[in-house]
């Protein structure tokens, strides 16, 4: 069938025609709830037996901005296939792909049931104490057995071709690694940080920095990136967690992946300056965030190093010395990445809801404040980072200014 985005009927009908997924005859409805920049998304099921499937299409073009940014619709086979290979090394955090279309740029998948989207918890206000633990293994599992660390060096290199995907990466190095330095069409900030913003354009010394992550990310294949990872890619309860949406996916540095987790925590973290009235609510739920940053890497780096010292199959990986100074640079490069992936959501396009959904615009300035202020730390101090408690301790020092 020849691509043309469906209805919410031609979904069911498309659905119905799948053998193996419904029974004969069922009656199936069908609803579309994507909220996300880019895709349709139907929620397709059988009330009758409360069975149902996630129907996914790419659109032609970003969602976010219309027709007249046209995007490939090729996204849709690097997600299917990136969920395929995230499922196998981690089966119980990675919904599972059913069947994928490449005509229709399509894929049908589990529907993972009652999930909310840990952003709209997360401004909530909910606590998820698996949260760390789930995408540490996420992370270690699905970057250690993509890297050369656990791959076989042929596959390896076949993957990196099979995920070029350079329109999304082109998307990632505009809008995180440029446009937001610089006045760029593309930037959408609150007028009352103009100040602070345009001194972000005139700092050279973090243009530079911001420059070499761009380097690293352009340059370094290190494993398969899930490339978008952050709280409105995760489906959560209060035990259960699925990373969705990898269709920025490409063979990137590891810290890219982790930083995209981190700056999420830390730009809720910045909003609750206008989400929580009470102060002292807002203090201690800020120690929760602040203590999931530093589990989230205890976690990812525990269980990496645990992969390491166990299955790596590169020689070269058990020099002595060498994984002590490769997770220093992962920390290291998942704190600037964390930098620039906070400062693009206050300046640039594709804000987030735990800034934008704060009404007040004055409070909303001095949440967007404090995030600029933590973005650039991050960049400028990643030299000095080597325990998760030094991202804290900036994050602490940057906030009591
Ligand atoms: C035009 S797409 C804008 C943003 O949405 C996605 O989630 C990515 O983060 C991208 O940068
Ligand atoms: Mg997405």
């Amino acid at each position: 069938m020849a691509y043309r985005a469906l209805s919410e009927q031609e979904a069911v009908e498309y659905v119905k025609a799948l053998p193996g997924l419904f029974t004969e005859g069922a009656t199936l409805s069908s609803k579309e709830i994507g909220d996300g920049n880019l895709n349709l998304v139907f929620d397709i099921r059988e009330d009758a037996t409360g069975k149902s499937v996630i129907v996914k299409q790419a659109l032609p073009y970003a969602r976010v901005v219309g027709e007249s940014w046209p995007l490939t619709v090729d996204r849709a086979r690097i997600e299917s296939e990136a969920l395929r290979i995230q499922h196998k090394y981690v089966p119980d955090l990675v919904p599972e792909v059913y069947h994928f279309d490449q005509e229709l740029a399509l894929t049908v998948m589990e529907h993972v049931g009652d999930h909310i989207i840990m952003r709209k918890g997360l401004i909530e206000g909910n606590r998820y104490p698996l949260f760390a633990k789930q995408i540490g293994k996420f992370l270690a599992h699905t970057l250690f057995y993509t890297s050369d660390l656990g791959a076989n060096p042929y596959d390896k290199k076949a993957l990196v071709g099979t995920f070029l995907n350079p329109e999304l990466c082109k998307i990632t190095e505009d809008l995180v690694f440029t446009d937001p330095y610089e006045n760029a069409p593309t930037n959408d900030f609150n007028p009352l940080i103009s100040k602070e913003v345009e001194a972000i354009w005139n700092n050279k010394p973090l243009k530079l920095e911001i420059a070499k992550l761009k380097f690293d990310f352009l340059t370094r294949a290190e494993a398969l990136l899930h490339g978008d990872l952050h709280t409105g890619s995760i489906f959560i309860t209060e035990t259960s967690m699925k990373a969705i949406d990898p269709e920025f996916a490409y063979y990137g540095p590891i810290g890219f992946d982790i930083g995209a987790v981190i700056a999420n925590l830390l730009l809720n973290y910045a909003g609750q300056h206008g989400l929580q009235k009470d102060q002292g609510d807002r203090e201690s739920y800020r120690e929760y965030l602040l203590t999931t940053v530093e589990d989230v890497w205890n976690e990812f780096v525990s269980q990496f190093v645990q992969l390491w010292h166990k299955q790596a199959k590169e020689r070269s990986a058990h020099v002595e010395g060498l994984w002590q100074s490769y997770v220093k640079r992962l920390i290291q490069d998942a704190a600037g990445f964390a930098g620039c992936k906070i400062l693009r959501r206050v300046i640039g396009l594709a804000g987030v809801a735990d800034l934008n959904s704060i009404e007040d615009v004055e409070t909303r300035a001095d949440a967007e404040r404090l995030a600029l202020a933590i973005g650039e730390a991050l960049i400028l101090g990643r030299g000095d980072v080597e325990e998760s408690t030094d991202i804290t301790d900036l994050v602490r020092t940057v906030t009591a200014r």
